[in-house]
């Protein structure tokens, strides 16, 4: 059988994949939830929008005969990775999450865990400061009960909504980041705080670093749970399972 893979994607990690794949001449296709205005182009063909649930998961890897899934979401889209999960199991298609093991703070790192989102609105219940909230747009208006404190925001494309802070800088822009540009970036906003989930890899890690050249403090808001399933850290492991899992590869 020839493979057919569905790549869920959205990460860096997911990007790196579609590479190794189009120069394999693997067969397959990367799947946004159309969360940004222009995805970055990938080297596979791609889809954009929800499947529908796990019922329209089910219903797309019958109709394209998908042969297997890589999840290569990012850590925090626990929906998208619960039902490929379901959808596998009911459809019969081998699953595989390509994802990266969370951050861990080092010397010279001033973090405090929170639980989730809400956990860090709770931890910014406390005087005024300047905080960089770095999380996106998705979750911004939970962080509406703190609007004593002057924020930061980093978001992908441009608001199109009124914001829920009486006091913000908007800064537009996509990752991956570098150090040295979220260096000047909290220098030139004068950052207190930083609030940051953990995502992992690469492409957002430059705040961290900046944040411990700077001596600030992190709020580091923890992943949540997934649920049980097979896990790959690197591309190459990937391509080995798929090597294994009981399809050529098509080449
Ligand atoms: C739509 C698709 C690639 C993928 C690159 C990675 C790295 C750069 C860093 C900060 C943190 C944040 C955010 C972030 C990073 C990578 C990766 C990553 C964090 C794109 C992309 C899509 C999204 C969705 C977007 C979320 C938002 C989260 C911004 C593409 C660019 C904060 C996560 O406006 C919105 O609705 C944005 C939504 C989900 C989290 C949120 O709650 O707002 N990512 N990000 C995907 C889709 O439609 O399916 O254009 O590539 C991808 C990337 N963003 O190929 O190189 O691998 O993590 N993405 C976080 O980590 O906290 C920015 O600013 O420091
Ligand atoms: P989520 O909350 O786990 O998923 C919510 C719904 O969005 C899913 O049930 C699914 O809709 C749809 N969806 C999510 N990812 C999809 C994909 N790759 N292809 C098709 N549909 C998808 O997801 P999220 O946290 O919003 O993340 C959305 C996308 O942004 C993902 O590609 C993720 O990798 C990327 N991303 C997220 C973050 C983050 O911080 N959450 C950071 C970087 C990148 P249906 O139920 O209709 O199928």
């Amino acid at each position: 059988m020839t493979a057919n893979l569905l790549v869920l994607g959205g990460t860096t990690e997911a990007t790196a994949l579609c590479r190794r794949m189009a120069e394999a001449g693997i067969a397959g296709t990367i799947s946004f939830a159309g969360r940004v205005a222009r995805p970055v182009r990938q080297p596979l063909p791609q889809r954009i929008g929800g499947f529908g649930g796990v019922g329209g998961l089910v219903a797309y890897l019958r109709a394209e005969g998908i042969t297997h899934v890589v999840d290569a979401t990012h850590p925090f889209a626990a929906q998208m990775s619960a039902n490929a999960v379901a959808a596998c199991g009911e459809a019969g298609v081998q699953l595989i999450a390509l994802t990266r093991a969370p951050w861990v703070a080092g010397s010279g790192d001033d973090w405090s865990h929170v639980p989730d989102i809400a956990g860090a609105v709770a931890a910014l219940d406390r005087p005024a400061m300047r905080v960089m909230l770095a999380v996106g747009r998705m979750h911004l208006v939970e962080f509406a009960p703190n609007p004593q404190h002057v924020y930061l925001l980093r978001l992908v494309d441009p608001p199109t909504d009124a914001l829920p802070f009486p006091d913000c800088h908007v800064v537009v822009d996509r990752g991956p980041f570098t150090e040295a540009g979220d260096l000047a970036l909290m220098r030139a906003h004068g950052t207190q705080l930083v609030v940051s989930k953990n995502s992992g890899g690469t492409g957002a890690s430059a705040k961290l670093a900046a944040a411990r050249s700077l001596g600030l403090p992190v709020i580091m808001i923890d992943r949540p749970a997934l649920p049980a399933r097979r896990e790959a850290h690197d591309v190459e492991e990937v391509l080995e399972w798929i090597a294994h899992a009981g399809t050529d590869l098509g080449v």
